[in-house]
């Protein structure tokens, strides 16, 4: 199974999220990563993102390496430029920064990894990302140069993602930006995913399972989570985050 179906499969089984850890390369040592994604793969992760939107040392090749080494997850790319490509990944997040209007996260950037990607033999999952709400700007903001979308507008989301379909992208990531004040609203996220027929992502700001909860119950196929990690990722919390996502839905007021 190619990697995206099978994240999405995975997203399917008893109607749950795929439950998608984001690893920043910048901040993890190449040598502990084998170990992290068998603890990765054991609390039941679906998959591991790797990606940063603003990289100074260039190390992604080994943090890659060293978690294909640890896992037979999909190891999927989540790029903050084209210079972000592995051989060594499964997958790319081939993603256009829809919400904004600056022209080299909507074309130049996809031109110049283009042949990249191809050269490295992984993946391309078109990806539309869309800045979404919150308070206070993320580094998202600052290195693209583009404001998102007001959280209290679901309908220019809703039209972004639409566009989306129509030009033939295979997914929709709704993003706070890492270490968001709050994470995309759960009312943001429904509305989308009744809208459109491309299966919608969501990440940014999420910190607690009740947070990534709300936004599976809201609809999301895919939810991604990083920066908490980085304070706290022992096996158990893994282990809490993964049954938010995967186990039964327990209604709850979030998304109305
Ligand atoms: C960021 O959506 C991802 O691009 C994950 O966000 O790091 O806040 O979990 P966090």
């Amino acid at each position: 199974m190619k990697p995206w179906d099978a994240i999405l499969a995975a997203s399917a089984r008893e109607g749950g999220a795929a439950f998608l850890p984001l690893i920043d390369q910048e901040r993890v040592e190449p040598a502990d990563c084998r170990a992290f994604a068998e603890t990765l793969t054991e609390a039941g992760a679906d998959g591991i993102l790797v990606g940063s939107s603003f990289c100074i040392a260039d190390r992604l090749d080994g943090v890659v390496r060293e978690l294909k080494r640890g896992t037979d997850l999909p190891v999927i790319l989540f790029p903050g430029n084209a210079h972000h490509v592995s051989r060594h990944a499964d997958a790319i997040l081939f993603l256009t920064l829809l919400s904004g209007r600056n022209p080299q996260y909507l074309a130049e950037e996809q031109v110049r990894a283009a042949p990249r990607v191809r050269e490295a033999e992984i993946e391309p999952i078109a990806t539309a990302y869309l800045l979404v709400g919150g308070a206070g700007s993320r580094t998202v903001h600052f290195v693209s140069g583009s404001p998102p979308i007001p959280g209290d507008r679901p309908e220019i989301a809703m039209a972004h993602a639409l566009a989306a379909e129509y030009m033939g992208m295979r997914a929709v990531y709704l993003e706070a930006g890492s270490g968001a004040e709050a994470p995309v609203p759960p009312a943001v996220i429904r509305k989308v995913r009744d809208y459109v027929s491309i299966p919608v992502i969501a990440g940014g700001g999420i910190r607690t399972p009740e947070q990534a909860a709300a936004a599976r119950e809201a609809g999301a196929h895919v939810v991604v989570i990083g920066h908490t990690f980085e304070e706290d990722a022992s096996p158990a919390r893994l282990r809490a985050f993964a049954r938010a996502l995967h186990g039964p839905v327990i209604p709850t007021a979030a998304g109305d």
